[in-house]
């Protein structure tokens, strides 16, 4: 009689037939629900020093701030409800063609500083982030959070990119040109007028797309002419199509802009097809119509920067949302590649230095790609 096998009776490994090589994933093949959350599974790198030392094209950036909302609250829930919408790393556009990560080095830049209660600290942390993370020359993305954050935010591109001129196009549901909600100035219906109002963007070079509802009252867009903004509500969608309203939209902010800010407020897209949101408005667009937009401006147009905000998770069903809202990046970046391949230039020189500030020489091609 042999002796018992020893082995079998206490390395569970060789007696349930595990103890097997199997082939080991690389970190970029990972299943999306797999690892840390990150935007698309790129690298995660907060360290502003890092951040230069590699000199991204793109950054991510969270600012889950939601303190200054008029209705429902929520969107601080935002940034991290994106990350983790997707199955897919983004490999290769089936639009526009391209592998937006063989092209552009993006990373994840984490999250600003934030701490509830306290809009006062969070404006000005986002401010301080965007310096921080752009000084490493990347396009900062900004994944929202309350629009409120676009003043701080657009504040610290338009410093950065100078003397070059930021124009935006933007769109809302809502003009968010208020003067004040209920008195307070800095809320999520006031950023684009505080924008205007510092000098940080001329108005010229703010051209909206999406606007419906019942906000804002005559005297709002009264303003709004006075300042020479252009605007495109949803019934010239409706009347025009998407495709001519972008042509006309390059075409005004590229006349008193240099650089392209890409502010995408969710509840632009129709509630039923984006719910998860605070201020939802019946009757906006589909969602292939703005990922298209977003596709045909990102490979037209020089980007400095883009943000999707207000993306409210406890509205959402089945991540609707928050997938359009990662997709709006996605088509970004993937818009940005494309422009690279056809004109190989899309990172910001470092700021502090005028070395490689020129102005863009790349031909815009208004027809676009997508
Ligand atoms: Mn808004």
């Amino acid at each position: 009689m042999s002796p018992p096998d020893v082995r079998s009776q206490s390395d569970y490994g060789h007696a349930n037939g595990w103890d097997h090589d199997f082939p080991v994933s690389d970190p970029g093949d990972a299943p999306g629900y797999v690892g840390a959350v990150a935007y698309c599974g790129r690298p995660v790198i907060t360290d502003t020093a890092e951040l230069r030392r590699r000199a991204p094209d793109v950054a991510i950036l969270g600012i889950p701030f939601d303190d200054r909302v008029s209705y429902r609250p929520g969107a601080r829930f935002g940034p991290r409800a994106i990350r983790q919408a997707t199955s897919t790393g983004g490999g290769h556009s089936l639009a526009l063609d391209v592998e937006p990560f063989r092209i552009l080095d993006v990373v994840d830049a984490g999250d600003a500083d934030i701490v509830p209660a306290w809009p006062e600290r969070g404006h000005a942390v986002a401010f301080q982030r965007v310096l921080e993370v752009m000084s490493s020359g990347a396009v900062p993305m900004i994944l929202g959070g309350d629009h409120s954050i676009s003043w701080p935010v657009v504040s610290a591109v338009a410093q950065t990119i100078a003397p070059r001129r930021v124009g935006m196009i933007h769109f809302d549901a809502h003009a968010d040109t208020a003067d004040d909600e209920n008195g307070v100035r800095a809320g999520h219906g006031t950023p684009m007028r505080r924008l205007i109002e510092s000098g940080a963007m001329d108005g010229r070079a703010l051209v909206q797309i999406g606007l419906r509802g019942y906000w804002p009252p005559p005297a709002v867009f009264e303003w709004m002419r006075g300042q020479g903004m252009r605007w495109h509500l949803m019934r010239e969608v409706e009347e025009r199509g998407i495709d001519a309203v972008v042509d006309d939209a390059i075409i005004e902010v590229l006349q008193h802009a240099d650089m392209v800010y890409l502010s995408i407020d969710i509840d632009v897209v129709d509630p039923g097809m984006a719910p998860g949101t605070g201020t939802p408005e019946p009757g906006g667009l589909l969602t292939r119509e703005l990922l298209r937009a977003v596709r045909r401006i990102a490979s037209s147009v020089p980007i400095c920067g883009m943000d999707v905000m207000e993306v409210a998770p406890p509205y959402d069903h089945a991540e609707v949302t928050a997938m359009v809202a990662h997709r709006c990046v996605l088509e970004t970046i993937s818009g940005m590649a494309a422009r690279k391949v056809a004109a190989d230039r899309v990172r910001l020189p470092e700021s502090g230095t005028t070395a490689g500030v020129r102005n863009e020489q790349i031909p815009v091609s208004i027809g676009g790609r997508g």
